[in-house]
């Protein structure tokens, strides 16, 4: 490899700027000095990467590959500067140049390639493997338009196409000699033994990298993007008569297969498009992971040896019969040989068990779509239930193919993301194959990369942290726990109360600058940003907070608490009760925050277009995490995380990764409240639960009293019936049945939060004990229990 001496960051800024931007300092935008900066440090990673990449070949080592429909990425500069230890160094060139240097960083576009968590999760995923050094690719789809933006017009959100790549883009590099065929259709011939399958259209996949650089520089890993393309792109016939549309007609339909993100979290379309976009995905990444191992090791039955797929949730289940596919119709092996090889190699993540999640799709327009596949996928659970007679259930019920038991069925492990999720896939979706299969499902407890979630976006944190403890807690989290010495130390407590208000008012100037919000620092930061959902009950918290504002009312001298109450999220553009909550909100914002009477103790506001930037923005800020799902729902979380980590203890139910947090913190430095998850399942049995509940709770009466009515909404008083009518009826998700104990427990909030002190040492206990949550604890239990990978790093 060329060895070539690293200049100082001032003189490749510089460099980047001429030579590839064509601009001179004085003449550059703020974008060519973004580029030039992404440039010059991208400069620094290759290098890491491509030691990496000459580590993993010499060594022959196993290789993971994460195959994940979505990569919720976010900034990347930012990560980079911060890996590299360029901090310093970036901003004093900069300032050179009369740059700010959080100007610079600002303008990178966020690139919003997932909906929510499971997408969050594989970004993090892919920084703590190139953090441990664990030869990894990441695969996805390079979709034009990510999620899309959000907007509020009178309160309702408006979906605007997401254009991440409108501006400059410094980390890809594409890849035009890195191409495959995916073919889509057509019928299926038998020769004798012989199966071949013969698409009647195919499009083109391109490869797209991005090196993604683990802490210190040590180790780079690759997330490589599919980019669809059509194989014969032009029409010139088409053109030479003029027809200019037919001409192009190729491109255009190849190229839709990678022009946006579903977005959908958590709920189950069906689409053909998104069945096009998964195997899209997944047989490129197929082709790919073989065709690297055909050159370096060559003997197909030493696959699950030296590469483990893992499946990112069911969206690339196909992998399965995709792999057998190969290995039989292709390459000849015997069948069950090829099912063993191919379940070998793979393992499977469960992200959720809500029953509108689990993908399946009608079995006419699966076979029309992928008609060999549904053969294979027939005779693998043919196969399996020969060998397991008492089997009832099967991959192919109700003319529909069931992409959990297939992915069940052809992994040698199958994880939850947090311990209950874990348990209760054994007691329901799971059941039956976990009685024939009882050593397949594990537990790996989700968790989030330190590096962005706290040495990134809490700098002033870190700081403290680091002068206490040292560094290593970077890349040891556990570490953190050495804080619980210095939290006796009122002085040190002092410090640490004074960097979660510094972390305030910066919000509170920026809030201002942004949307006019004009927020007290010494307000109670309360926040809930996450997608919107039903079962993670933005409206149980909308509820109280009109119960609350209405107690205020009544009784203005009573001493409350001040307390602000942010809320992020988008809802999925169909999904029209989560974004009637979202009006509800910002509709009683409005109502609330003008007045007189309460709006000291109380504000709320709806900040719109929630992204990676914006929680890296509120995380540092928050005193207070809502967590609020209904028990047995959110399958682990990984927002809470965040918060704990940055010291917000929790205001929440006990569920997904809660019940962990709350261990660790200990119950006494959480605020719990509601139903366990058992609890749930047996209120639900409750005839009339939720009129029974709001008998018993005038507040809870009250307030829902003001939304029927339309005290949010005098222009449109039927406007929230819908919301009134679901909660006082079938309320599914149990925001009545809950409101009581929530409303206490935000009661015993709003009790410690005057006793600042108090306050202080329990926030510093959720830092000092957070440090299990880290994504390179979770990426190691893969390592050690699914993959049976090894770190490529010394020590
Ligand atoms: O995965 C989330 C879970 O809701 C959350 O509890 C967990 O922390 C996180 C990471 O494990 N799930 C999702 O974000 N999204 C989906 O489950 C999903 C399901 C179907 C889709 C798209 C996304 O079509």
């Amino acid at each position: 490899m060329i060895q070539m001496k690293t200049p100082p960051l001032r003189d490749a800024i510089l460099r980047h700027l001429t030579y590839s931007f064509g601009k001179d300092p004085e003449h550059a935008i703020l974008e060519d000095w973004r580029m030039a900066l992404s440039y010059a440090v991208r400069d620094r990673i290759v290098d890491a990467w491509f030691k990496a990449t000459g580590t993993t070949y010499d060594t022959g080592a196993k290789r993971v590959y994460y195959l994940s429909m979505e990569f919720l990425i976010g900034r990347l500069l930012e990560d980079g500067i911060v890996n590299l230890e360029l901090v310093d160094e970036a901003k004093s060139a900069l300032a050179e140049f009369s740059k700010d240097y959080h100007e610079v960083l600002a303008d990178e576009p966020d690139a919003a390639l997932g909906n929510g968590g499971l997408g969050r999760l594989a970004a993090c995923f892919l920084e703590s493997l190139s953090t441990i050094g664990c030869p990894a690719h990441g695969y996805g789809i390079r979709y034009e338009h990510g999620l899309f933006r959000q907007s509020f017009v009178d309160g309702r959100q408006i979906e605007q196409p997401e254009l991440w790549l409108s501006q400059r883009h410094a980390w890809e590099f594409e890849r035009p000699e890195v191409r495959y065929r995916i073919g889509f259709g057509g019928h299926v011939t038998n020769h004798g033994e012989t199966v071949r399958w013969h698409p009647a259209e195919e499009v083109e996949a391109e490869a797209f990298d991005t090196p993604i650089v683990g802490w210190k520089g040590r180790w780079a890993n690759t997330l490589r993007l599919w980019s669809g393309r059509a194989i014969h792109p032009f029409d010139l016939d088409a053109f030479n008569h003029g027809d200019y549309a037919r001409a192009a007609a190729p491109e255009a339909l190849a190229r839709t297969i990678s022009r946006v993100l579903y977005p959908d979290d958590t709920t189950e379309q069906g689409k053909e498009l998104r069945l096009k976009q998964e195997y899209f995905l997944t047989g490129a990444a197929l082709r790919d992971i073989l065709r690297r191992f055909d050159n370096q090791f060559g003997d197909i039955r030493k696959l699950p040896e030296k590469v483990a797929i893992q499946l990112n949730d069911t969206h690339p289940a196909i992998a399965g019969p995709e792999l057998v596919r190969i290995l039989h119709d292709e390459r000849g092996l015997p069948f069950d040989d090829a099912v063993e090889i191919a379940r070998g190699t793979l393992s499977y993540t469960n992200h959720t068990l809500l029953p509108e999640a689990l993908e399946s799709w009608d079995e006419s327009l699966f076979g029309r779509l992928l008609p060999r596949h549904i053969q294979l996928i027939d005779q693998i659970d043919y196969t399996h239930a020969q060998k397991n007679p008492s089997r009832t259930q099967s991959m192919r019920a109700d003319h529909q193919v069931k992409m959990g038991q297939l992915s069940f069925v052809m992994a040698h492990h199958v994880n939850g993301v947090s311990a209950l999720h874990t348990e209760l896939m054994k007691t329901t979706v799971f059941e039956e194959l976990h009685r024939l299969h009882p050593d397949r499902i594990v537990n790996e407890t989700n968790g989030v990369t330190p590096r962005r979630w706290l040495l990134a976006c809490n700098p002033a944190l870190a700081g403290l942290i680091t002068e206490s403890i040292g560094e290593s807690w970077v890349d040891d989290l556990e570490q953190l726990e050495r804080l619980e010495p210095h939290i006796q130390d009122s002085a040190w407590l002092d410090r640490y109360a004074q960097v979660k208000r510094e972390n305030k008012v910066e919000l509170s100037n920026w809030m201002g600058q942004t949307y006019g919000l004009h927020a007290d620092p010494d307000m109670l930061f309360d926040v809930q940003i996450k997608r919107m959902h039903e079962y993670k009950r933005q409206h149980l918290n909308i509820l109280e907070a009109i119960a609350h504002w209405q107690e205020i009312r009544e009784n203005p001298d009573a001493g409350w608490t001040p307390r602000l109450k942010l809320f992020a999220g988008k809802a999925a553009p169909g999904y029209f009760f989560a974004k009637d909550i979202i009006r509800l909100i910002n509709d009683a914002a409005t109502v609330i925050n003008a007045d007189p009477v309460t709006n000291k103790y109380l504000k709320i506001a709806f900040l719109p277009n929630y992204n990676v930037t914006l929680a890296e923005r509120l995380v540092p800020a928050a005193d207070l995490s809502e967590q609020i799902s209904t028990a047995g729902k959110e399958a682990s979380g990984t927002g809470n995380m965040k918060f704990a980590l940055n010291g917000a203890p929790t205001v929440g139910t006990l569920d997904g990764a809660n019940v962990e947090i709350r261990e660790h913190v200990g119950a006494e430095n959480f605020f719990l409240f509601g139903m366990t998850a058992e609890e749930v399942m047996e209120r639900r049995t409750v005839e009339s639960h939720a009129r029974k509940a709001i008998e018993a709770d005038p507040r809870l009466a009250a307030a829902l009293k003001a939304v029927r009515e339309g005290r949010f909404s005098p222009s449109e008083p039927d406007r929230y019936r819908g919301i009134a009518d679901n909660l006082e009826g079938a309320d599914y998700f149990l925001v009545c049945s809950d409101f009581t104990d929530y409303w206490r427990a935000q009661r015993e909030v709003d009790a410690a939060f005057k006793d600042t002190q108090g306050w202080a040492r329990m926030a510093a206990f959720n830092t000092a004990r957070s440090g299990w949550f880290s994504s390179d604890r979770t990426i190691r239990g893969y390592m050690h229990d699914i993959w049976n990978a090894k770190s490529l790093l010394q020590g």
